[in-house]
């Protein structure tokens, strides 16, 4: 009786692992991104560029802004509430990001990084390296970095747990007038069989290369639960809290020389 329990339980457990990973397989069938969604090219860097949070680099100088503008969670604000906006430029070894937020109250108050990351004032940068689009909840198929304010750089790993992933994104962030925020970011890329105890080396970057790619940010000002997630990226339908599940509302870019 016994045995026949203990392998009653095998085979359940493999029906359900089985069964999960025909559906993510699924998942990403069924929903393939358009290879060209709200594309952007981006240029390579023109000079070095020192992750200090001062964007005096001659690359940002000729580079063009980008809106954060679009609602996702909450309600639209006004400007001294919430404004952000960004720039873009690459290297081979890593995708650079120039972020400008403006924010009335910058709030850090959960110590542990890895709680409710959401709910304190963080970047959020959405990574599908090779832009394939589908679903990442559980697995690398693309990333969802939230940067916190002190640079604490967090996502959930291949089984739902938060890790952080500091060598993923080197990132400064410097405060100047009018509550405004300078995030400069070097991120690195990883493939979809990135996995945390394997090889760290990052992957090369190329012209003409395709990134899927959004920027959005938290803001808290007063409140226990994150207010406001506004993104970069046009989300249709009424949930539009889908980039830490679905690769396929990401925007893509096209490097260029
Ligand atoms: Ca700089
Ligand atoms: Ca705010
Ligand atoms: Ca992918
Ligand atoms: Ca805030």
């Amino acid at each position: 009786m016994k045995l026949a329990k203990f392998l009653f339980f095998i085979c359940l457990t493999f029906l359900i692992l089985n069964c999960k990973e025909n559906n993510q397989k699924q998942l990403k069938k069924q929903h393939k991104k358009n290879n060209n969604q709200q594309e952007m090219l981006v240029e390579k860097i023109i000079d070095t560029i020192l992750i200090d949070g001062i964007a005096n680099e001659k690359t940002w100088k000729k580079s063009s802004w980008h809106p954060i503008n679009q609602v996702w969670l909450g309600e639209q604000v006004d400007s001294s509430d919430f404004t952000g906006r960004y720039k873009l430029s690459w290297s081979k070894e890593a995708l650079y990001v120039l972020a400008e937020i403006k924010d009335d109250f910058l709030v850090d108050k959960i110590k542990n990084p890895l709680e409710r990351w959401w709910d304190d004032d963080c970047v959020e940068i959405f990574i599908d390296e090779d832009n394939s689009g589908g679903n990442h909840q559980f697995n690398h198929n693309a990333f969802a970095y939230h940067i916190g304010l002190n640079g604490d750089v967090v996502d959930l790993d291949a089984k739902d747990t938060p890790r952080l992933f500091n060598n993923h994104i080197d990132s400064k962030m410097t405060i100047g007038r009018s509550n405004t925020s300078i995030w400069e970011f070097k991120i690195y890329l990883f493939s979809d069989t990135y996995s945390l105890k394997g090889d760290q080396t990052a992957l090369n970057l190329f012209s003409n290369k395709k990134i899927g790619f959004a920027i959005a940010y938290c803001d808290n000002d007063k409140s226990e639960l994150r207010e406001n997630f506004f993104g970069s990226v046009i989300i249709d339908g009424d949930d539009k809290n889908r980039g830490w599940i679905d690769a396929n509302i990401f925007g893509t870019l096209k490097l260029k020389n």
